[in-house]
């Protein structure tokens, strides 16, 4: 096979897993990464209590099994320590270049020209996107933000040199990040606001640690295949029906009285209880996972407020009612814009055409990875790419496996490749044509883009593997000149 020359921009979870495979098949690669260190979310996104929410078993590649997970579900620290301990071991670091922004890529006609933030150019056969999606902190126009006197700071940008001994700490928002913040806040016995403007399902998951025999056994590669079932079997058992599919078979009623009966148990107070009850479908918005927020909202030191936020005072937070709440720091636990995907890096493909221009209407893809007039041009975790439903590494194992074999075609040929307009069509139509049959469906989330649809993988996570098994190529065209593969 011909050695292609890979550019991957981001050496997050997915750019370090890409860069692993694609040397390992014999690839000439280079890794971008604007950051001082790997890592990409977990190494910036450090806010008190961040951990992550799936179970960690599932959270790391199968090519390097750890011991050193201490929880079920990992804390977020663990995971960026794991991901630069991946880098070291599988020798990556002399691939990535650190502290390098990469600005914009061309097609050149037969090979992609990237430009980094200092000005200099690299020529590569093929570019691997692996920007991530919940990078581009959404900022609230709030009235009277900018005025707010104390320090006020987005979740994904933790300010570390604020002291929080002592201080009225303001959260507002009550997705996965938010969350995690008051819980370990109001563990922390801190003066906590919780500004709730859309009370959210909650899943009370308890986080026991991983025992040390566990531990050890993991690392031995027929035992570690054997727990991989067990866990996947536990996984299962534990998270109940995919509450996502609304299909005969996915007993949502059934999932929705767990979920009220969990909240009648953790919640005493009937007034509180009723004001916590979501109003939108269980399963409409990705499911936070908290072994004791309900209980750490019932502290004295913690106190929820209900409804949109009204405005911002130099030194609080105003209600819908009017009613001020005084508080000294302000995070902003917004969320993301998850549709910026690799922007405000610029793009431009064959013809002139840009990815701006491309996703005018709304962000697509063809099966999460291509994109239409962008030869040799590939994403890890685009547009209708599973996040939803599979751990990270599942998703990219699936993604990386079918480019290297779509890489393997465009070497051995010598034609850079793109999926069709037409075969993109295609699989978009069936994307939207599964897509109302998925709670997701039923409520604006972070998954909604401008044009109201919901940009995610509606299938399950069998039928994902099933897919990326299979290698189209009539769904793809060759352009122009042939790439000048090293041979
Ligand atoms: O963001 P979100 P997130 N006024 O978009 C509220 C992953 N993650 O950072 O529902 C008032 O879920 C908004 O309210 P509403 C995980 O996949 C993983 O928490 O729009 N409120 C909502 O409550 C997760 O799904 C881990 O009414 C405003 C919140 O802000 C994804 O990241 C950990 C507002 C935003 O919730 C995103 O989670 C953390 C406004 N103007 C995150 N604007 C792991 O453990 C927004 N809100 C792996």
């Amino acid at each position: 096979m011909s050695r292609l020359r890979m550019g991957i921009v981001g050496a997050g979870m997915a750019g370090l897993y890409a860069a692993y495979r694609l040397r390992e098949q014999g690839h000439d690669v280079m890794v971008f990464e604007k950051d001082s260190d790997v890592g990409g979310t977990w190494h910036v996104n450090d806010y008190p209590g961040l951990h992550v929410d799936v179970i960690t078993r599932s959270y790391e590649f199968a090519e390097m099994r750890s011991s050193a997970w201490s929880r079920r579900y990992a804390p977020g620290v663990e995971v960026g320590a794991y991901l630069k301990s991946f880098t070291r071991e599988k020798d990556l670091y002399p691939l990535i270049r650190l502290g390098t922004e990469v600005t914009g890529t061309t097609w050149r006609g037969d090979a992609w020209e990237v430009v980094t933030a200092d000005g200099s150019a690299h020529v590569f056969d093929a570019v691997l996107v692996a920007t991530g999606f919940l990078r581009v902190p959404k900022m609230p126009r709030f009235p009277g933000l900018d005025g707010f006197q104390g320090p006020a700071f987005h979740s994904s940008r933790w300010d570390h040199s604020v002291s929080l001994d002592g201080k009225r700490i303001g959260v507002i928002g009550t997705g996965s990040s938010g969350i995690q913040i008051v819980s370990e806040l109001g563990k922390r016995g801190h003066d906590v606001v919780h500004f709730i403007r859309t009370p959210q399902w909650i899943q009370i998951k308890e986080n026991p640690p991983i025992s040390w025999l566990e531990k050890v056994l993991l690392c031995v590669p027929a035992t570690a295949k054997y727990w991989d079932r067990r866990m996947q079997r536990l996984r299962v058992r534990t998270e109940g029906p995919e509450t996502w599919r609304l299909e005969p078979g996915a007993d949502r009623n059934a999932a929705n009285q767990r979920f009220l009966d969990m909240l009648e148990r953790e919640i005493p107070d009937p007034v509180l209880r009723k004001r916590l009850t979501p109003a939108e479908p269980l399963g409409c918005k990705r499911i936070p996972k908290s072994p004791d927020y309900y209980q750490v909202l019932q502290r004295p030191n913690v106190r929820p407020v209900f409804g949109p936020v009204g405005g911002v005072e130099p030194d609080g937070i105003v209600d819908a009612d009017g009613t001020k709440h005084p508080v000294d720091v302000l995070v902003l636990a917004t969320g993301f814009d998850t549709h910026a995907y690799m922007r405000p890096l610029r793009i431009t493909g064959a013809n002139g055409v840009t990815i701006d221009e491309l996703w005018r209407d709304s962000v697509f893809s063809y099966r999460g990875v291509g994109l239409p007039q962008m030869p040799n041009l590939f994403l890890l975790n685009g547009p209708f790419a599973p996040i939803n439903s599979l751990a990270i590494p599942l998703c990219l194992r699936d993604e990386v496996g079918y480019l290297l074999r779509l890489l393997d075609v465009i070497g051995r040929e010598g034609k850079p490749m793109a999926p069709t307009r037409a075969a993109t069509e295609r699989f978009v139509q069936t994307i939207r044509d599964r897509l109302p049959n998925t709670t997701y469906s039923l409520c604006d989330n972070w998954y909604t883009d401008a044009s109201g649809t919901q940009v995610i993988w509606p299938f399950t996570r069998a039928e994902h593997g099933r897919q990326y098994d299979e290698l189209n190529l009539d769904d793809f065209e060759t352009f122009g000149l042939p790439v000048k593969a090293l041979r």
